[in-house]
């Protein structure tokens, strides 16, 4: 585990079931609903909702991320009933114009309805936890699953931000959540992990983990799992920023700083970034593919990486002074 902590590249992982595009991919997120922290409110009505997510396809979006229920520190749970109602006509509408489309959901009757509609990937924060049919309806279709790290509901998880060593006990939490998704039948070739950025984590903690990305991706087995990160606009960005009287800089100024995390995240080998501002994300990851690949002597990148570097147990160091 020494090894990995010094490792800043993760081990190239794909899941099955979405295009390999040999970069870090790029999911736009279409929130539907009224409270989000970011954009609460902005695309609520459905064909504002469509409409923005064909335009962050346009601008690079890979993937568009459709959720009608906040996560936001202190929410609460929205109805099963009014989370469809949202999002229902806007995934069958992107679904349907050719969009890749997941489906941010905990609940196993919205993520039917949405793969019944075309959705191709399920986006769970709660990992598993909150709904245990989801799992087995995702294991039925064999889609891809993204396993967020939280602890327990948005209402109250910050009081839950307590750690010694948050990246180990984050990794341990989700090996538990693969572990459990595994058991209710899900391909461990479908998992997206996500460490879960800002939720049940201080921004001390949020740092710790984007800084030590290998040690998530690996788990502490052999086999990586693909990496996503949710950093955008997040409070931890806008504490490191604040005005001249300490105010954290309001979440709708936060892009520039969400574009370096992206870079970075992309750099290390990140295998998606999930951003509401889409089009300089979509060049910083095209710029953290190039800066890769022009590094490799081979011309192995983040698009075909040296084959040591498929596994957790041969990862290659890439730190400056510590190359060669
Ligand atoms: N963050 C939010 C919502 N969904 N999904 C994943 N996989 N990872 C995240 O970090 C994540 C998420 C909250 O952010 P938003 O309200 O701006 O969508």
């Amino acid at each position: 585990m020494a090894d990995q902590a010094r490792t800043t590249v993760l081990p190239r992982a794909h899941p099955a079931g979405l295009p390999d595009l040999g970069r870090c991919l790029v999911m736009g997120v279409v929130n539907v609903t009224p409270d989000s922290f970011s954009d609460g409110g902005a695309w609520l009505a459905a064909q504002a909702a469509v409409s923005h997510g064909l335009q962050l396809t346009a601008e690079g979006a890979d993937i568009v991320d459709v959720g009608g229920e906040s996560t936001r520190p202190g929410a609460q749970r929205v109805d099963e009933e009014e989370e469809l109602r949202r999002v229902a006509p806007v995934i069958a509408e992107l679904a349907g114009a050719g969009l890749i489309v997941s489906v941010d959901t905990m609940r196993a009757a919205v993520a039917e309805f949405a793969l019944g509609a075309g959705a191709r990937m399920v986006n769970d924060v709660s990992g598993g936890r909150s709904d245990p049919r989801l799992p087995r309806l995702v294991a039925g279709a064999g889609v891809p699953y993204v396993i967020m790290h939280s602890r327990g509901p948005s209402r109250d998880m910050q009081e839950r931000a307590v750690y010694d060593d948050v990246v180990r006990e984050v990794r341990d939490e989700l090996r538990q959540r693969v572990d459990a998704v595994t058991a209710a039948g899900v391909d461990p070739s479908v998992i997206i992990v996500d460490p879960g950025i800002g939720f049940a984590k201080l921004p001390r903690h949020n740092w710790a983990i984007l800084a030590r990305l290998a040690e998530i991706s690996c788990l502490g087995g052999e086999r990586p799992f693909p990496v996503l990160i949710g950093a955008s606009r997040k409070s931890f960005l806008g504490r490191l920023l604040p005005d001249a009287d300490g105010e954290p800089r309001p979440a709708a100024e936060r892009d520039d700083a969400t574009v370096a995390v992206s870079a970075l995240a992309a750099a290390a080998g990140a295998w998606g970034v999930r951003v509401h501002a889409v089009a300089a994300n979509a060049d910083a990851v095209r710029v953290a593919a190039r800066w890769h690949d022009a590094r490799e002597p081979t011309g192995a990148g983040l698009g075909q990486p040296a084959p040591d570097a498929q596994r957790c147990g041969g990862m290659r160091r890439d730190a400056p002074g510590e190359a060669g």
